[in-house]
C-alpha cells in the first residue's frame, strides 16, 4: 500500500531518503544511550533556570518569580525525539571541573536589562573555552527578558549585544567564521522561547532532513498550508516542511498542543502499554475561520503533528489525508528506531546496528 497524493497521483512516503530501518524497540537494554548534553551558563538571576522549568516543566511565567537561586548544578533529562541533558550550571562555576567534551551546545543566558559589563566578557571567556575543546561545538545565546524593554529599545539593545560579541570575538584568536554562533531574543513571557528552543533541538537532531523531507512530501500529498511536528510535553517542534515559519501560526499551533495536553488526562487513558497500537492514538480538529482549519495527530509517545489546512480539503478528503498519515507515522518511527539505535552504539563499536 502507498499513500495517496490529493492530486490523485500515488506517491509513496517510503520514496524519501530515509534511512532503512532497524526497528529496535528494546535500545536501552544494553544500559548505554548517547545523550546530547547542553551547558546552560550565564551570570546569576539572568533567567536559566526559569527557562528550563517554563520549557519542559510547564511552569507558570510568573511562577519563576519564587525560583530559589541555584547552588549546585542540577541536571535536567529530556527524552523527546532524542535524548537531550541539560546541566544548568549555577554562575560561579569552574568550567575546567566539567566533563567539557561530552557537550555538544553551550547555551549562554545574557539578561537584556543587565550593563552587559560582566555577561559579555563572561561570554567570551565561555566561547574561547569551549572552542578550544571542540571547534564544532554549538554555542546559542538567548538574549532573554526581551518583554522587559520597550519595542525600539530591544531590537536596539539586540543588535548592540550582536555587535559588541562579534567585537570582542574578533580580539580572539578564534576564527570567528568557523564558529557556530546563534543569536535569539527570548522572553519567557511570549512563544520567543519555544521557537529558540526548537531552533536549538534541531541542530542536535541528526536525521532532520529525513523528518523534514517526510513533512514535505506529507504536506504536498496532502495539501497541507504548514505543518509542526512538536515534542508534546514540551511544545518544542522538532521538525516542520520548508515553507517559513510564520509566528502566528506557530504560536496557534503551540497554544493548541498546550490545550490539548491539558486535557487529554482527563478524558483518555494511557498508551503507554501499547505505544505502536496507532488506534489508541489521539488526534483532535477544530475549525479556525470558514476557509481554515487546525489538526492534531499523535505520532508517537511523545510527538505529535500539527497541521493548518484548507477546510474544504480536511472534510472531503480526510479519509486519504489519514491514510498518508499512516505511511507518515511508519516513515518517523522508522527514522527516530534508526537514531535510536545509532545512539545505543558505544563510542568505537565499529559494528553497524542490526
Ligand atoms: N521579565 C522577565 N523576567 C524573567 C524572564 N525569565 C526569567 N525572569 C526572571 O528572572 C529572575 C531570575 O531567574 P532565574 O531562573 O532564577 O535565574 P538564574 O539564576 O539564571 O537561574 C526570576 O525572577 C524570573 O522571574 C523573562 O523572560 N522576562
Ligand atoms: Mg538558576
Amino acid at each position: 500500500m502507498a499513500p495517496v497524493e490529493l492530486n490523485g497521483n500515488a506517491r509513496p512516503l517510503g520514496a524519501t531518503p530515509a534511512p532503512s530501518s532497524s526497528s529496535n524497540s528494546n535500545l536501552n537494554a544494553a544500559g548505554y544511550v548517547r545523550t546530547s548534553n547542553i551547558l546552560v551558563l550565564g551570570l546569576r538571576r539572568s533567567g536559566k533556570t526559569s527557562i528550563l522549568e517554563v520549557v519542559f516543566k510547564n511552569l507558570s511565567p510568573k511562577h519563576t518569580l519564587y525560583i530559589d537561586p541555584s547552588i549546585r548544578i542540577q541536571r535536567l533529562r529530556i527524552d523527546s525525539a532524542i535524548p537531550l541533558e541539560f546541566w544548568d550550571c549555577p554562575s560561579n562555576v569552574a568550567l575546567p571541573t566539567l566533563p567539557l567534551q561530552q557537550f555538544s551546545t553551550v547555551l549562554f543566558v545574557i539578561d537584556m536589562q543587565d550593563t552587559f559589563s560582566y555577561s559579555i566578557p563572561k561570554l567570551i571567556d565561555v566561547v574561547t573555552v569551549m572552542y578550544q575543546t571542540n571547534p564544532e561545538i554549538n554555542i546559542e545565546i538567548f538574549v532573554h527578558k526581551a518583554d522587559a524593554l520597550a519595542d525600539d529599545y530591544r531590537i536596539e539593545t539586540y543588535r548592540h549585544v550582536q555587535q559588541r560579541v562579534f567585537d570582542e570575538l574578533t580580539d580572539t584568536n578564534i576564527d570567528v567564521d568557523s564558529l557556530q554562533l546563534q543569536f535569539h531574543l527570548t522572553s519567557i513571557w511570549d512563544h520567543t522561547i519555544l521557537e529558540s528552543f526548537s531552533q536549538l533541538v534541531q541542530r542536535l537532531i541528526e536525521p532532520l532532513p529525513y523528518l523534514e523531507e517526510l513533512l514535505n512530501v506529507f504536506c504536498a500529498n496532502s495539501r497541507l498550508l504548514k505543518s509542526f511536528l512538536f515534542d508534546s510535553n514540551s511544545r518544542i517542534y522538532v521538525a516542520t516542511d520548508a515553507s517559513p515559519v510564520d509566528g502566528n501560526t506557530h504560536t496557534l499551533c503551540c497554544d493548541y498542543v498546550r490545550m490539548l495536553s491539558d486535557f487529554a488526562p482527563l478524558y483518555c487513558k494511557s498508551v503507554e502499554d501499547n505505544p505502536k497500537d496507532a488506534s489508541t492514538w489521539s488526534n483532535s480538529s477544530i475549525r479556525l475561520s470558514p476557509d481554515t482549519s487546525l489538526v492534531y495527530w499523535q505520532i508517537t509517545r511523545n510527538l505529535c503533528l500539527v497541521v493548518t489546512i484548507p477546510t474544504d480539503v480536511y472534510l472531503n478528503r480526510r479519509g486519504l489525508i489519514e491514510y498518508n498519515l499512516v505511511f507518515f507515522r511508519q516513515g518517523v518511527q522508522e527514522i527516530l528506531d534508526l537514531d535510536a539505535s545509532e545512539r545505543s552504539r558505544k563510542p568505537g563499536d565499529s559494528t553497524s546496528p542490526s
